[in-house]
């Protein structure tokens, strides 16, 4: 499966995308458009703003207000990124240095709410109360799930279900409004705006999983991050939780030594990915990523076939086959 499809059909919006991206960044304060270029120029996905310009064309929007709105919605990610590197003290993302390895955690964190206010008033611009509230509420709800995972960290008695509130928080909730706004600002009806809500959340949701399997499972070269990192965090994801809840007592005190007591050297990274191996939990992840796809594929059921369409079926599988 590819993003391709989707690729090619916003190609001449996301061009436009990118123009206000840039000129948006811009500030006479050097070190902003220099801090936030080195993150927009990084090769991402764009995925996010994609979602939002595929969900507005969908309904058949005619005007400009998508584009602001997804360059919104890709400033609020970047706002995102910059803060969360800091938060967890990540030296890689992207291939590249992080920009707070580069720049220091405070240019880092002063830089992303320069961008979080200017995805604030390119969303007044537009001028949807209706877009406002999902983006605004969006941010809220990322905020939280990051300070909900802080609150669970290195508590090995985190239950599956929390660590489901935590990624419907941080990470589903700006995929779900991503690909609202579209049906929003096109005019269509509530039960449109519910479906593409309702796509975007469980995409999130996959997205997060196949995240988390990564961080154990991916290879450093075609991640762009560090392997590992949740684990010398003392992050509980879900391949950590299906290990930990499967081992034998040995194993869990195991766990609760190199989680809790933060015993994370590289040997224990080794014996942890033994275990997550042992138990299946990888491929675990990746089944309980499968299962959101469908809901997100169930969501769009009632839409008309149209090439937009197939090519954000295409989006699922794709974020599930992604090796970074
Ligand atoms: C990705 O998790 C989660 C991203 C949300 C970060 C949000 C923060 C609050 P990961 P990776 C820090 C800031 C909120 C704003 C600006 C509204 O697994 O593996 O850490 O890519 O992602 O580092
Ligand atoms: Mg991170
Ligand atoms: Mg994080
Ligand atoms: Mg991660
Ligand atoms: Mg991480």
């Amino acid at each position: 499966a590819s993003i391709k499809p989707l690729v090619d059909l916003t190609k001449a919006d996301m061009e436009r995308v990118n123009q206000l991206i840039l000129s948006k960044a811009g500030s006479d304060v050097q070190m902003i458009p220099e801090v936030a270029e080195h993150l927009i120029s990084s090769g991402g996905k764009r995925l996010r703003p994609m979602l939002t310009i595929a969900s507005a064309a969908l309904y058949n929007y005619q005007g400009d207000n998508h584009i602001k709105l997804a360059t919104s919605v890709e400033f609020l990610h970047t706002a995102t990124l910059l803060h969360d590197d800091v938060v967890d003290e990540s030296d890689l993302r992207r291939g590249r240095s992080t920009a707070r390895m580069i720049w220091g955690n405070q240019a880092s964190v002063l830089v992303g709410d320069f961008l979080l206010g200017q995805a604030f008033r390119m969303m007044v611009e537009v001028g949807s109360l209706e877009a406002l509230d999902v983006l605004s509420s969006a941010a809220c709800v990322i905020a939280e799930g990051e300070v909900l995972q802080l609150s669970v960290s290195k508590n090995m008695e985190t239950t599956e279900d929390d660590y489901l509130s935590v990624i419907r928080a941080k990470t589903a909730a700006l995929f779900a409004a991503a690909a609202e706004v579209g049906p929003i600002v096109a005019n269509a009806g509530k039960a449109e705006r519910n479906a593409l809500k309702s796509y975007g959340t469980n995409l999130g949701l996959a997205f997060q999983l196949v995240d988390d399997a990564l961080d154990y499972g991916g290879k450093a070269a075609d991640l762009g991050k560090n392997v590992g990192d949740d684990f010398r965090e003392g992050k509980i994801t879900l391949p950590v939780i299906l290990a930990y809840r499967r081992g034998t007592e040995k194993e869990r005190a195991f766990w609760r030594d190199a989680i809790e007591t933060g015993n994370n050297s590289d040997e224990n990274l080794e014996k942890a990915l033994g275990l997550i191996t042992k138990y299946g939990a990888l491929a675990d992840t990746i089944a309980r990523a499968v299962h959101y796809g469908t809901i997100a594929r169930d969501a769009l059921a009632p839409l008309p076939e149209t090439p937009w369409k197939s090519a954000l079926l295409e989006v699922i599988d794709f974020c599930i086959e992604r090796v970074n």
